[in-house]
């Protein structure tokens, strides 16, 4: 099978923007594909849908936090909110313990909350791969995808202690979900690891008296000023089975995603999620020698935020330079 054409993929960027499921899974399939041919159809494909990235009417959120805290089904319960404010919906579960589980999981629930033959919902499920802070590294150019194509795209990760702050840095929003009755959240809360949500959420408020004090908890422990600045952390209590707190958590979303715009820091905040991406994927491939290479962390991922790149062409140009370094080196290196 090859790739499509250029004239395919020009039509393939239109229908995604039309949000056609059909094209939206061939474009993540595109993105998924490792072969050189492939590689170079899916640069194109970013290069005609990186206007998504400013697109100012589509919100990123990321929904964090320990399996079993209820992700999946406060993620359904929202998506049925969102729906019926008339928002198109698309979903990255992103599941570490098995590829497929996470979206099946969260698809199961749709079709018990939402008409199954909805078209303005897409769901996608990736497997965690590599080192890469559990993500998926497909999974910011498929958020791009995404963004051409619906209102608010979420990405479902389960997030245990340091793995938030990757989510965290390819969203607009990220929202993290505790477990009652579990003391690890206040635990991440102290260890400085909850600083990086902007919205703290304890679900099953059904469970009665250990929700209420895992929210006492959690709203004892929070220092209230998100680091971003200019947003006061909110603590909310849900029951994603009863629908309850729902409502008020998509209007604290939006009330976030309106603060940022207000604020001037969306533009540069989505610019930061592909550089963050293409750091991330030259350390998997080249380590941090790779990346010291490029004069370290800090020096690259400024460098390349304030470029107004394309995404895969820039990291095969970063990639293409750091072969030809190593090559040099272990030449001028041999006897
Ligand atoms: N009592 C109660 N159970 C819930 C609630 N939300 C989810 N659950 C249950 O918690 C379990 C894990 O839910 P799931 O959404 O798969 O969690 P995830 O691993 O975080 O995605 C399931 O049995 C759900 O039915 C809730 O609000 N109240
Ligand atoms: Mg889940």
């Amino acid at each position: 099978m090859h790739p499509p054409e250029t004239f395919a993929i020009t039509a393939l960027a239109t229908a995604i923007g039309r949000g056609e499921r059909a094209a939206l899974a061939e474009a993540l399939n595109l993105l998924d594909d490792r072969r050189p041919a492939a590689r170079g159809q899916a640069a194109e494909l970013l290069r005609l849908l990186q206007h998504a990235q400013d697109n100012t009417r589509s919100q990123l959120i990321g929904i964090t936090g320990p399996p079993g805290a209820g992700k999946s089904t406060l993620c359904a319960a929202l998506i049925t909110v969102w729906r019926q404010r008339g928002q198109r919906v698309g979903v990255l579960a992103v599941d570490p313990s098995s590829p497929l589980s996470g979206g099946a999981v969260l698809g199961d629930r749709l079709r018990m909350q939402t008409s199954a033959d909805d078209d303005g919902v897409f769901v996608r499920s990736l497997a965690t791969r590599g080192q890469f802070g559990g993500l998926s590294a497909e999974v910011w150019p498929m958020s791009l995808v995404m963004l051409a194509g619906f209102d608010v795209v979420l990405i479902e990760t389960v997030g245990v202690g340091q793995r938030e702050v990757d989510v965290s840095r390819l969203c607009d929003t990220t929202c993290y979900v505790a477990q009652p009755g579990s003391g690890d959240s206040v635990q991440f809360l102290k260890a400085g690891i909850l600083e990086v949500p902007h919205i703290l959420v304890v679900n099953k408020a059904d469970m009665g008296a250990v929700a209420h004090r895992t929210l006492a908890e959690l709203d004892a422990a929070l220092h209230r000023e998100h680091p971003d600045g200019h947003w006061q952390v909110p603590v909310l209590a849900t029951s994603a089975t009863h629908h309850s707190g729902i409502e008020a958590l998509a209007d604290v979303m939006e009330q976030h995603y309106a603060e940022l715009q207000s604020q001037g820091q969306l533009a540069p905040r989505r610019r930061s999620y592909q550089a963050y991406w293409i750091h991330k994927r030259l350390q998997e491939e080249f380590g941090s020698f790779g990346i010291e290479q490029l004069g370290g962390e800090q020096a690259l991922l400024a460098q390349l935020e304030t470029q107004d790149l394309n995404l895969l062409d820039h990291y095969e140009v970063l990639r293409q330079g750091l072969y030809t370094r190593c090559l040099g080196s272990s030449a001028s290196e041999s006897p």
